[in-house]
């Protein structure tokens, strides 16, 4: 056995699985290896971007990570935008990147690099194994920094010498550790808080927005009239009808402020301290006021299922009836595709059990509010504000879960950093349907401009920021890539559209061109 064999055994025994990939010369004994396992699922993206960002949506859903496989530093910066989304919104991840032969870097060949230089920011852990004897117990150990609490990007490098001389064989999984128990401290404290009658608010994050823990909370605001929020950018929510709905902070700063402005407690269980997306002359940072105390019950580390539970309990509200969403839609709109239109379209066709992905930036604002009493489904965020994650998010919630209807919901303009997924799509056969917002510009900064104090927008701002001249040809590229799909330009035919593509069970994409 050599190293790459020793490493695919590891990953195996470990639970990974699927392994998103882009190789080169020097991974060459990695893929031989992994073409020994039919049972690891091996997806080629077109460029790195789409394999880092399918690893995220994938382990999204799964619950667990997938491999990626990448060439050298070349390689894995190509994938670094959708590994920093993939980062903050901590999910298990864990980056098998090729190097030189250890002998061979003094010579400093062309693609001589820092891999580890590089890895680094973007990585909890980052390990370059120094034989090829240490591949499998450094393969096993990366998977377990991983999957360790609350979900870790783990970077194993791999230098072509380790992977083809010999080894002694794969190594056992390692376990992770259990996360951090909570403070008694913090539960009673937080039961004092929602025992006193004041203006409380629970902010929900990550494994609290699952549904059997967002029950909890529940329970929790039925017995003490708390109200529940979830930070602007989440990894995963559960939502729609039959689920506790959580409100998203908004990101508008002045909109969050004013909602936030009379909570006296926030208890946060699985979130940071909310702040504004960016800093703006003469407007705070921080989005609760000033006079708020925010009590971190669990933070991410720790057993937020536990912590919620406990205050559950405490409380006595274990046999609350939780208020969850009543199924509701809304009326049927007509005319021009604005996104209130487009989001009453989405709630009225989504189908059962989907996973939405959303990365329709301005055109998303009122899809929280509209889609409220759909059926229920799962919806995935753009966690790290580094655009061009949605196509690569879908193509892997759809790996995870090949058997339920993934929507991505698509700015455009981001959309066009990584649309080369729609050619992984056709080839893997997903049940992905893809609705591009085609509003032609970079609409949120035109209005960040505004928002920064810029008044003047001349012809070189305006070059930046608009996308016409000539408008991307998106039925045009989707075909290209072996996707079909139709343009529209009303809500009728969006619906219509949208009812094809869900009917088609493979990749489909909708252009709606907006006014
Ligand atoms: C990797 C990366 N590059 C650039 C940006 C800056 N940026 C933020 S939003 C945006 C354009 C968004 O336009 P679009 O996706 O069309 O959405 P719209 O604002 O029109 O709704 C850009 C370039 C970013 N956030 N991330």
């Amino acid at each position: 056995m050599n190293g790459a064999q020793s490493l695919v055994k590891t990953l195996l025994r470990a639970g990974v699985d699927v392994c998103f990939s882009n190789p080169g010369t020097s991974e060459m004994h990695f893929v031989a290896a992994l073409d020994e396992h039919p049972d690891m699922k091996c997806v080629l993206g077109l460029h790195e971007t789409i394999v880092t960002g399918a690893a995220d949506g994938y382990a999204r859903m799964a619950g667990k990570p997938a491999a990626t496989l990448l060439h050298l530093g070349p390689g894995l910066g190509n994938g670094l935008a959708n590994l920093h989304n993939a980062k903050r919104a901590r999910t298990p991840l864990v980056n098998i990147v090729g190097d030189h032969a250890t002998y061979h870097g003094h010579f400093d060949a062309p693609l001589t690099s820092d891999v580890e230089g590089i890895a680094g920011p973007v990585s909890d852990w980052v390990r370059s194994s120094k034989t090829s004897y240490r591949v499998a117990g450094d393969a096993a150990e990366a998977v377990a920094a991983a999957r360790q609490a609350p979900g870790h990007i783990a970077t194993l490098i791999l230098p072509a010498d380790c992977a083809w001389s010999a080894a002694s064989g794969a190594a056992d999984a390692i376990e992770p550790p259990h996360p951090l128990a909570v403070s008694a401290d913090a539960v009673s404290a937080a039961v004092d808080w929602l025992r006193s009658g004041r203006k409380v608010a629970l902010l929900l994050g990550d494994q609290a927005l699952m549904s059997g823990n967002l029950e909890l909370a529940g329970k929790i605001s039925a017995v003490s009239g708390c109200e529940l929020f979830a930070p602007t950018s989440n990894r995963r929510i559960m939502r729609g009808a039959g689920r506790v709905a959580v409100e998203r902070i908004a990101y508008p700063v002045d909109v969050a402020l004013e909602r936030l402005a009379n909570f006296e407690a926030v208890l946060s269980f699985g979130a940071d301290e909310p702040v504004a997306f960016f800093a703006y002359p003469d407007k705070p940072s921080r989005v609760l006021p000033e006079a708020c105390e925010l009590l971190p019950v669990a933070g991410v580390r720790q057993d937020i299922a536990a912590a919620l539970t406990a205050v559950c309990e405490a409380l006595g509200a274990e046999n609350a009836a939780p208020p969850v969403v009543e199924f509701a839609l809304p009326e049927a709109p007509s005319g021009a595709i604005t996104p209130d239109a487009a989001a009453a379209v989405v709630a009225r066709v989504l189908p059962e059990n989907a996973i939405v992905i959303d990365e329709a930036i301005t055109s998303g604002r009122s899809l929280d509010r509209i889609t409220r009493g759909a059926v229920a489904h799962d919806w995935l965020q753009i966690t790290g504000g580094a655009i061009g994650c949605g196509f690569p998010l879908a193509t892997g919630a759809s790996v995870a879960c090949p058997d339920r209807p993934v929507l991505g919901l698509q700015a455009d303009g981001s959309g066009a950093y990584s649309l080369q997924a729609l050619w992984t799509q056709a080839r893997e056969e997903q049940h992905v349907v893809t609705l591009i917002f085609a509003n032609r510009e970079y609409r949120i900064l035109k209005g960040e401009m505004r928002n920064v104090g810029v008044t003047q927008v001349g012809r070189n701002a305006l070059s930046m920021l608009d996308l016409r001249r000539p408008n991307i040809g998106w039925v045009d590229l989707a075909r290209g890539f072996g996707v079909s799909g139709e343009s529209v330009e009303t809500v009728e035919d969006l619906a219509a559209a949208l009812q094809r593509g869900f009917s088609e069970k493979r990749p489909y994409l909708i252009e709606a061109v907006m006014p």
